[in-house]
């Protein structure tokens, strides 16, 4: 009987070890930050980022890099996310470990809120001054008032260096350069211990004495009088002119110090330039459209008609940030991030040029672990099966075109 306890106990020993050990080096990457966990249909449906360009993906402390690319503005947005009339182009990162020196959309700086229009397609710059060392995964992304954060593609970028180094240096209008990182904070530390300590000083006056049971017994039995003294009173009135008298000064040499300041600068934006897209020579139309649960990949059926003069073929389809390229047709330069980016991801039935003036009804798999990954495939649990996304067709001189495609999305079961 003993031996068997014993050998049980051992072996709940040794299992636990196991288990310890096992969560000691099981440490887990978050390669996405909250996008996978948002409705794959609104992924979809609401703003496609593309040619997108990470100018760097490792920098060292206060130096700069940027994020640039383009996003259309989906013109069949879901009705659950408020239309995008108060927008704000933000930065996915973990915290300020990039700090914005800048973020422009159509050539225009934009610190406040902005003004986008459905079925718009805009051109938009970041720039990113490296922080906190690290690896990050920046994403960009759009704030949207009633709507929530659009989180666009992330990219793994390293910072290098000690963040002791960092400065933020700025030179206002009055002519003095200041850094950002610490302006101000002795000031902002110095007063609000000095108010602190006013406010300290003025309990410990009273807590010196005695402070419950005798003055409740003062008080019950009507003496209430008693217990604050003509000192007390003088001192009650030296921390009140005191206060008053130190608010005058602070505010007064404040303002001698600090002769110019301006308020708060805020506003919406509107009037933001949206990109002239070329009128598009080719007519998409999608027959049907469906996506096999549980699995990788989503098939649609695609007539395509060439209204141009030059012969096409059809080199990616972009949906909720996953591109799947055709590797006959297209080759990803811009090192876009490895788990959305299918190479090889997109497969057509024909895709021979299509002539000038020829239409041609296609089978198009879009197939990638991404589509699991990224949990398209979690369209099932959606109010609205419908998709959308972007194709990208080359004419033979590499010419590129945009058609937006948009249909329902019906599940096929094994
Ligand atoms: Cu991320």
């Amino acid at each position: 009987m003993k031996t068997i306890k014993d050998k049980v106990a051992k072996l709940s020993f040794v299992a636990l070890l196991m288990a310890l050990t096992s969560a000691m080096f099981y440490t887990p990457t978050a390669s996405a930050h909250g996008e996978k966990s948002q409705a794959a249909f609104m992924r979809m449906r609401t703003i496609h980022w593309f040619d997108l360009d990470w100018s760097k993906d490792e920098v060292a402390v206060n130096d700069t890099m940027t994020i640039s690319g383009k996003f259309h503005v989906f013109a069949g947005w879901p009705e659950t996310v408020d239309k995008p009339e108060v927008s704000f182009l933000n930065i996915g990162i973990p915290g300020p470990v990039f700090i914005r020196a800048g973020s422009w959309i159509g050539g225009q700086l934009v610190p406040r809120s902005v003004s986008l229009e459905l079925g718009d397609t805009y051109e938009f710059k970041v720039l990113l001054k490296a922080r906190r060392p690290g690896d990050w995964h920046v994403h960009t992304m759009m704030n949207v008032e009633g709507g929530g954060p659009i989180i666009g593609p992330g990219k793994w970028v390293t910072i290098t260096g000690s963040m002791g180094e960092f400065v933020n240096p700025l030179t206002t209008l009055t002519g003095q350069t200041i850094d950002l990182e610490d302006y101000a904070l002795d000031n902002v530390y110095f007063w609000h211990a000095l108010w602190y300590s006013i406010g300290l000083a003025w309990l410990i006056f009273w807590i010196k004495r005695p402070m419950f049971i005798p003055r409740h017994i003062a008080v019950t039995s009507g003496k209430a009088d008693t217990l604050i003294s003509a000192t007390d009173k003088k001192v009650a009135i030296g921390f009140a002119v005191g206060t008053l008298a130190l608010l005058m000064y602070g505010m007064g040499s404040t303002n001698e110090k600090y002769p110019i300041t301006t308020p708060l600068q805020a506003g919406l934006m509107r009037g933001i330039k949206p990109i002239e897209m070329p009128e598009t020579s080719v007519a998409v139309k999608v027959e049907d459209a469906t996506y096999r649960v549980p699995g990788r990949a989503m098939q649609m059926t695609l007539t395509i008609t060439n209204n141009g003069d030059s012969a096409i073929r059809l080199g990616e389809f972009n949906t909720a940030s996953v591109r799947f390229l055709d590797a006959d047709v297209l080759e990803d330069e811009s090192g876009y991030p490895d788990d959305l980016l299918a190479e090889e991801g997109l497969t057509v039935s024909d895709n021979s040029p299509i002539a000038p003036g020829e239409s041609r009804t296609v089978e198009v798999t879009a197939s990638d672990a991404a589509w699991e990954v990224y949990r398209l495939a979690d369209l099932i649990y959606d109010p609205d099966s419908r998709f959308a996304g972007l194709l990208f067709f080359f004419d033979e001189d590499g010419n590129r075109q945009m058609v937006m495609v948009d249909a329902p999305l019906i599940p096929s079961f094994i």
